[in-house]
C-alpha cells in the first residue's frame, strides 16, 4: 500500500503520520512490523532505524512472512559444502554433571523433561535424571524407558528439553546447521524413535500453530550399540498429512525444544548422550 492509498484508507491520520508509518514499516524487520505502533513510537523507531534496510531488531530477518507462518523458508537454511563439525559452543549436554539441566553454554539453560499421553503410556525414571553408563566409556547419559499405549487417541511418550528455561522464549540456533547425538537401545526396546525439533510454527507456546506438535524432525533407527546420529535442519520434516501451519522448513532462529518421541504400542529403552549443535566445516 502506498502512502496515498493508506491515507485514503485511514482518513483520520495526518499525511505526515501516514508517510512516516509507511516509511517505518518498510524499514522495520518482520518481527517489529507486526506490532501496532503509535505515531510517537514510529518517530522513535524511525530515529532508531535510520535508513530503510537497517534492522532495529538485531538478528531478525527482514523478509516478508507468509501469513500464519513465522520464517519457515527452506531458502533461509544454510548448506555446508564441506560437511559439518561440532560447533565451538554447541555442547548441549553430555550428562557427566549428573543434573537435569543442559550444559550452560551458548545461551542454553533448559531442563530435561518427559512426556506421555493420558491413555496408559509410561516413561521412567521419575524424577527424570541422567543414568549411569554413557557413550564412549563416559559415566553418564540420559535414559528413558517405558511402554506406550495402543489405545485410541494414544500418541505415545518421549523425553526432551526446552533449549531455554523461560517459557515462551525462543532459542536462536541460526548460527548452527543441525544437531548430533549418540544413542542406543536397551534389550527388548523398539529401535524406532523420532527426533523432533519444536519451533515457532509447531510449538504451542509460540501461539502461532492452530494444530500444534507436528514438529520438524527425522525418524531414526537405533541399534543396541552407541552410535552417532546427525539431523541437519535442511533434512528435518514434519510428519505428513497433519499440523497447521505446514511451513517449508524448520525455523532455526526460533527454536523451542528438542525431543525423542516413541509412537504407540511399543516397549522402549532409549539412551542418548553427547548432544551437540553442528556448524559448517
Ligand atoms: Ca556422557
Amino acid at each position: 500500500m502506498t502512502a496515498v492509498e493508506e491515507r485514503t484508507a485511514r482518513p483520520h491520520r495526518s499525511l505526515f503520520a501516514t508517510i512516516l508509518s509507511a516509511h517505518a514499516r518498510r524499514a522495520l524487520p518482520s518481527r517489529c512490523a507486526g506490532h501496532a505502533l503509535s505515531t510517537a513510537a514510529l518517530w522513535l523507531t524511525l530515529a532508531t532505524v535510520g535508513a530503510p534496510g537497517i534492522s532495529g531488531c538485531i538478528g531478525v530477518s527482514q523478509k516478508k512472512m507468509t501469513p500464519g507462518i513465522v520464517g519457515g523458508r527452506a531458502t533461509d537454511l544454510r548448506v555446508c559444502r564441506a560437511g559439518t563439525r561440532p560447533a565451538e559452543d554447541g555442547n548441549l549436554d553430555d550428562f557427566e554433571d549428573d543434573n537435569n539441566q543442559v550444559t550452560l553454554e551458548g545461551g542454553r539453560d533448559g531442563y530435561w523433561w518427559t512426556k506421555k499421553d493420558e491413555k496408559g503410556s509410561t516413561v521412567e525414571p521419575d524424577p527424570f535424571a541422567p543414568s549411569e553408563g554413557g557413550a564412549d566409556g563416559s559415566e553418564m547419559s540420559l535414559r528413558g524407558f517405558g511402554k506406550t499405549s495402543a489405545a485410541p487417541d494414544a500418541w505415545g511418550a518421549g523425553f526432551g528439553v526446552n533449549l531455554v528455561s523461560n517459557q515462551g522464549a525462543f532459542y536462536d540456533a541460526s548460527r548452527y546447521v543441525g544437531i548430533s547425538f549418540k544413542a542406543k537401545v536397551g534389550a527388548g526396546s523398539t529401535t524406532t524413535v523420532r527426533f523432533k525439533i519444536g519451533d515457532v510454527n509447531t510449538h504451542q507456546d509460540a501461539h502461532v500453530c492452530r494444530a500444534c506438535w507436528n514438529h520438524f524432525g527425522k525418524d531414526i533407527t537405533l541399534t543396541n550399540q552407541w552410535k552417532e546420529y546427525k539431523v541437519l535442519f535442511t533434512e528435518a520434516r514434519q510428519e505428513p498429512y497433519w499440523g497447521d501451519p505446514r511451513p517449508a522448513a524448520v525455523t532455526p532462529s526460533k527454536l523451542v525444544s528438542i525431543d525423542w518421541s516413541i509412537g504407540t504400542g511399543q516397549s522402549f529403552d532409549i539412551w542418548v548422550d553427547d548432544i551437540r549443535f553442528l556448524e559448517c566445516q
